[in-house]
């Protein structure tokens, strides 16, 4: 099982770090539940942790874990999230679970970002996954416009309402060879609140599973 290996390689990660108070930033979606499962016994070194939705919170809160607000902590040791694509630079698109602005966002405020995930994830280049974008309801059509401007194809995921009362749009057909300039221009169309591409703060290790164990990239 890909996910539970790369799941209880960034356990090990978490192990190895120095101080006994950790706040730990957790990610959403399937691969990020592996880990979350796996806590347990890192629970009397856990001072608390940053979720990044309320399906993760809900989990931790299972398996007794504290969740705090993030406003509520100063800076996050290491965060753990999945992706649903990365490239060589671990720049990532993330958002398929619709969690992307609280990952981001935690992400940004994480000294160090772990991605889990399963090899079929690594890509030469970025954008077979429909990129996701949050949007301000009223704004959905008009930032669909903008982005068709851009080059991309947007369908309203239309049976999703955010953690945050927003709307997704899957953005197809975009050729993401220039991450870091396409996640700025997104972010300048008004009503977009968030996009699923991690480039301005990509993931600092990937842990790649496969058949024959865990490879480790980094930047
Ligand atoms: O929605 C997200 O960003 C998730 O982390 C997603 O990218 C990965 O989900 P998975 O681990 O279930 O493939």
């Amino acid at each position: 099982q890909l996910k539970a290996q790369v799941a209880a390689a960034a356990i090990e990660r978490v192990a190895a770090l120095h101080n006994d108070d950790l706040v730990l930033g957790i990610g959403t979606g399937s691969t990020a539940e592996a880990f979350i499962q796996l806590l347990g016994p890192l629970r009397a070194r856990i001072d608390t942790t940053v979720s990044s939705s309320e399906r993760s919170s809900t989990l931790l809160r299972e398996m007794n874990i504290p969740v705090s607000d993030l406003n509520a902590v100063g800076e996050v040791d290491i965060y753990v999230d999945g992706a649903d694509e990365a490239n060589a630079d671990l720049q990532l698109i993330k958002g398929g679970g619709a969690a992307l602005t609280r990952e981001k966002i935690v992400a940004g405020a994480s000294r160090q970002f772990i991605c889990i995930a399963d090899e079929s994830k690594l890509v030469p280049t970025l954008g077979a996954f429909p990129l996701p974008v949050e949007v301000i309801p009223m704004a959905r059509s008009y930032v669909a416009r903008q982005i068709v401007a851009l080059g991309g194809q947007p369908v309203w995921r239309e049976d999703v309402v955010t953690d945050n009362g927003n709307v997704i749009l899957d953005v197809f057909n975009l050729l993401i060879d220039q991450p870091l300039t396409l996640e700025g221009q997104l972010n300048d169309i008004p009503g977009v609140v968030c996009n699923g591409l991690f480039a301005l703060r990509a993931a600092d290790e990937l842990l790649l599973g496969t058949p024959d164990g865990v490879r480790s990239l980094t930047r």
